[in-house]
């Protein structure tokens, strides 16, 4: 095929050069950055972006000799190559990242000198790549840049889309969503490899033929094919001279696309017409914890599913040759939820109708090389797909996850004979009305491993919505508590307390962050508590200038900075964090502030576009913080500010100046949380609940050093029978005066009954989310926060030793069990 042809070309042949043989040595980053600015971008007056574009490309040549010398490696050696299959990779900015890893911090600065710019200054230029929602994205991008730091043969695939995550303006207190065009200006980093495109098939239907030795095969036929560019960009482990590679598909027409319009005469409108097919990467849905079952939604999945198992298995031919029989041994495949669950089916197919492997042979291959990470109980958010949909746009994929849970469904009758419910139950189709595809269930029986995300979750999961599959199949559970990568969320962001930190320890913390057990020694040295102290108070200065101009709120550094940012969503309840705040506000104006401590809230976060109440969230929020910031007798005890836009460039500044971390989910909801791993790292004190990942936070740092509040999941489990939050809110003075305060209408003068939903809802005997159950907890769990803020010195004792227990959330740690028990041979 065309796309095999052209895999010799960029592979094989360098031009006539052996592809071992060095290059000429290229320049030192300042020479490389001024021919850059002159000879490729042709700036003579460098402005706008040029400096930092210039800047990237000389760091990407920089790293290009080592990125090809990794790939020749990972493409003769015998390690087992991970491909991380992701509709999402949350990467942020790369440039700050990329000279920390390939420790050309100093050289860049100093190319930047003859142009009287700061480093800080070029880096702002540069436009986060926010191909993702949340914790699930920025999670694939800490694993990626963990496995490159830990030497192992990692590909990210996903897709390149043109419009990221939406950008977040507040308009008259609303979330308005902009369009994010994160491309427009180009991007430095990526390379486009046209000679290694796939072609993916859509629409047609299938026919049955009998070849000459008589074995009857299924062929895919009339289909309307959208080819799938990959475009690279480099991911630089730290000083290890391993690059690799975040291969990011881009759709584009074919050239014989409608063809026929072309012949009857048609030729602009056919081509106008490409844009159908490029539509396909056009924009990252937006929906964070719920399906929204779009038909283009499913078209990404499907795209990006074939077009990198082709990618994988181009490969592992050109290393081994026609025999796939070892492709496991030598692949495997790590679903990031359900997205890329069609990969299963997908596989089989290519194993099948492209590479005629027998269903027995090639069901061996798949389901070995295939493992699957589950990051959410929610029911809304268990992605299923209509049959009849799948049936229309993907036949040939139907007709095998048919197969599939055929054969699957007799196990099932073997393990439970006579039992018909069970089978209806774990069948991997709906019945119903409009039958549906439970794609986690196929990534189940399509997987030999299956995993959740933090301790708690994992044993929900085969207690809970998994139940089942765990006693037919116990041995693929296991859990992998997620990680941050220390390189970005200490080291990147937080370069005073990481040198600090060499100071005491040295830096070889900096290769095993365990090693910041340590710190713990020096909680009663009195200079270091100091010196800490001081590197959070200028953290904290930073923060507060972005509060300053983001919000046009003063923030006073001498204040607790108490702050919740993550997406909007019920479950991480925001809306209890607001009361609390109102609760704090009722305080003062009836000038009872004993005990309290001076505090400024910030909460910041997206909405989903379509998600009503979230967004009423953020309304009540911003006009709460305009009612508190506006009256100075409460200046010196409470200011609150909504910030708009939260990021991960944001993020890069917040987490560094918290003093207080906010992870107060009803607990059982959030699978595991990572914002929570990255402020304690920095230092920060939890306030949580026994909730995902919190529970292994405070079993780290002890009692001592985190303010747990709340009911556990089994409370919330068992209350929700009998739930009356009426009767908890008449019992609680505090409740009950903040909710009448909204009530009345004090924070919506022009309109009245605005918050009523968000009222009812607490009220409600149905509410899941159980605000009024655990706010009394909550707001006591805040005075302690209070109290210990009052004592300097032991709040920041507590400080150090968080960031002293926070090794085991590195994701080198998490990395390292994945490689262990699931990526075998990697
Ligand atoms: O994944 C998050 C979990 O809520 C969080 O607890 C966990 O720490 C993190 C990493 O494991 N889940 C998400 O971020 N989920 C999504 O962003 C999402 C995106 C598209 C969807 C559904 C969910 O269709």
């Amino acid at each position: 095929s065309a796309a095999a042809g052209g895999v010799q070309v960029a592979e094989h042949s360098m031009k006539g050069k052996s592809r071992h043989e060095p290059c000429e040595p290229c320049d030192a980053l300042p020479a490389c950055l001024e021919r850059q600015l002159r000879y490729n971008l042709c700036r003579f007056e460098p402005q706008g972006q040029d400096l930092f574009h210039a800047l990237a490309l000389g760091v990407k040549e920089q790293l290009l000799d080592d990125w090809r010398s990794t790939r020749s490696r990972d493409a003769e050696g015998n390690k087992r190559q991970v491909a991380y299959l992701s509709l999402e990779f949350l990467m942020g900015r790369a440039l700050g990242n990329a000279l920390l890893n390939l420790d050309l911090t100093k050289d860049a600065r100093d190319a930047l000198t003859p142009f009287a710019a700061s480093l800080e200054e070029i880096a702002e230029q540069e436009h986060d790549a926010g191909l993702g929602n949340g914790g699930l994205g920025r999670l694939a991008a800490c694993f990626l840049d963990s496995c490159a730091s830990m030497d192992i043969a990692a590909t990210g695939y996903g897709i390149r889309y043109e419009y990221g995550m939406f950008a977040q303006k507040i308009v008259d207190g609303f979330q308005i969503e902009r369009p994010d065009r994160w491309l427009k200006e180009g991007n430095p980093w990526e390379v486009r490899l046209h000679a290694l495109a796939v072609l993916v098939p859509f629409f047609g239907h299938t026919e049955s033929y009998v070849d000459r030795a008589g074995r009857r095969h299924i062929q895919w036929v009339g289909t309307q094919d959208v080819r799938a560019v990959p475009h690279d960009m480099p991911v630089p482990g730290y000083r290890n001279g391993r690059i690799n590679t975040l291969r990011l598909w881009k759709a584009e027409a074919t050239d014989d696309f409608d063809l026929e319009e072309f012949n009857q005469g048609d030729y602009a409108e056919a081509v106008a017409r490409k844009n159908l097919a490029e539509q396909i990467t056009m924009v990252l849905y937006p929906n964070d914890a719920s399906e929204n079952g779009k038909e283009l939604r499913l078209r990404q999945q499907y795209f990006l599913c074939s077009a990198s198992l082709q990618d994988m298995l181009r490969r592992h031919i050109a290393r081994f040759g026609d025999d796939l029989s070892q492709f496991a041994k030598h692949n495997v495949v790590q679903l990031n939820d359900t997205h890329p669950a069609i990969a299963v089916p997908e596989l089989m197919r290519l194993l099948i109708d492209v590479h005629c492997l027998e269903w027995d042979e090639a069901w061996a291959i798949t389901s070995a090389t295939m493992a699957y990470t589950n990051h959410t109980l929610l029911p809304e958010a268990l992605e299923c797909w209509s049959v009849r949909m799948l049936g229309h746009m993907l036949p040939r994929i139907l007709e095998i996850i048919f197969e599939i849970n055929a054969r699957y469904l007799d196990l099932v009758a073997h393990h439970w004979p006579g039992d018909a419910d069970m089978l209806a139950k774990m069948s991997i189709i709906e019945e119903g009305s409009e039958p549906r595809v439970r794609m986690a269930y196929l990534a189940i029986v399509g997987s030999f491993s299956v995993n959740g995300v933090a301790a708690l979750h994992t044993e929900l999961l085969t207690r809970g919505l998994f139940k089942d599959f765990h006693a037919l199949w116990a041995e693929k559970f296991n859990n992998k508590t997620n990680g941050v990568t220390p390189r970005r969320w200490l080291m990147a962001c937080n370069p005073q307390l990481a040198s600090l930190i060499d100071r005491r320890l040295g830096s070889d913390w900096r290769d095993d962050l365990n090693r910041l057990s340590s710190l713990g020694a020096f909680t009663s040295d009195t200079d270091f508590i100091k010196a800490w102290r001081g590197v959070k108070t200028a953290n904290k200065a930073a923060l507060a200038a972005l509060v300053e101009r983001e919000c046009g709120v003063t923030f006073d550094t001498q204040m607790l900075f108490d702050v919740q940012v993550k997406r909007i969503h019920e479950y991480k309840r925001q809306l209890m964090n607001v009361l609390h705040v109102i609760h704090l506000y009722q305080r003062v104006l009836k000038g009872d502030t004993q005990g309290m401590v001076p505090r400024c809230v910030l909460i910041g976060g997206k909405a989903a576009p379509g998600y009503a109440t979230a967004k009423l969230i953020i309304k009540l929020a911003g006009n709460v913080a305009h009612m508190v910031n506006s009256d100075p007798h409460v200046a010196p005890w409470l200011r609150f500010a909504f910030l708009p836009n939260y990021n991960v460039s944001a993020m890069e500044v917040i987490a560094p100046g918290a003093d207080l971390s906010e992870q107060i989910s009803t607990a059982g909801k959030e699978a595991s949380g990572t914002g929570n791993m990255k402020f304690m790292m920095n230092g920060a004190l939890t306030m949580g609940t026994l909730d995902g990942a919190n529970i292994e936070i405070l079993e780290a740092v002890g009692e001592d050093n985190f303010f747990l509040f709340g009911l556990n999941a089994d409370e919330v489990a068992r209350i929700k029978e009998d739930y009356r939050p009426k009767d908890i809110i008449a019992a609680s003075p505090a409740l009950s005066s903040v909710l009448e305060l909204v009530r009345s209408g004090h924070f919506s003068l022009q309109e009245p009954g605005l918050f009523d939903p968000l009222i009812d809802a607490i009220e409600s005997p149905w509410d899941q989310w159980m605000t009024a159950a655990d706010f009394d907890s909550f707001v006591s769990a805040q005075a302690r926060a209070a109290a210990l803020y009052a004592t300097p010195d032991e709040w920041t004792v507590r400080s150090i030793r968080n960031t002293a227990a926070s090794g085991r959330f590195s994701s080198d740690a998490t990395i390292a069990r994945y490689r262990d028990d699931i990526w075998r041979g990697a």
